[in-house]
């Protein structure tokens, strides 16, 4: 995996109020068609279920938490079942951290089997992950839009997240903007994301 130096094409995505950094080919296409393969293989993927109104409907996607922490973690309103931290997630996650220069023990794996596959406006704003969380999204396979839109002012920043790629977001980014992934009718093939967190522990042995 290359060094930090190396991405000169990295881009700001936020005109204010926090950071969504994009770092095209963070990972080569090589590793990338690998780790896809790998994870693909290994992850035991699940499809919680969220409670809306009183009924509840399947998540539109499979995702999976891995931690090397002892917290038990609410996303979204779903408790996640914790595994333990792979090889394969570790070293991806140490790259991040050199990369970004921020600390990760954590990782939610999403599959997007296709374009049916989302995830609805949302913020990355547990408080198990501190007031202003630096979030690693590494994206491999099929290329998907992802959207920001700001709470207050309702802007809206687009940017196809592509096989690779890696979207560093922190600072105010999930106090003022929401995120998602949107259904898409265009055939797209399937899309692995790595959102790495860090899950503070202080008050856990
Ligand atoms: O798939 C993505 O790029 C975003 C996933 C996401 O927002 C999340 O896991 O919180
Ligand atoms: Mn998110």
């Amino acid at each position: 995996m290359s060094t930090p130096s190396l991405f000169s094409d990295k881009r700001e995505l936020l005109p204010f109020d926090g950071s969504a950094l994009l770092i095209p080919r963070f990972i080569s296409s090589a590793e990338s068609t690998k780790y896809f393969a790998q994870l693909n293989e290994e992850t035991p993927w699940e499809m919680p279920e969220i409670v809306m109104f009183g009924k509840k409907y399947p998540q539109a996607g499979l995702s999976t938490w891995f931690t090397n922490t002892k917290v038990s973690y609410v996303y979204s309103g779903i408790a996640r079942t914790p595994h333990a931290m792979t090889p394969l997630l570790t070293d991806v996650m140490n790259a991040c951290a050199l990369a970004t220069g921020a600390e990760y023990n954590s990782v939610l794996v999403n599959l997007y089997r296709d374009g049916n596959d989302s995830v609805s406006w949302h913020s990355d704003n547990e408080a198990v992950n501190g007031s202003e969380p630096t979030i690693a999204s590494v994206s491999l396979g099929a290329t998907r839009r992802f959207d920001l839109r700001h709470k207050e002012s309702g802007e809206t920043v687009r940017v196809d997240l592509e096989d690779g790629s890696l979207l560093v977001m922190s600072g105010l980014s999930q106090h003022c903007w929401v995120h998602q992934i949107a259904k898409t009718k265009t055939k797209v093939g399937p899309r692995i994301n790595l959102t790495f967190r860090r899950v503070i522990t202080s008050q856990q042995p």
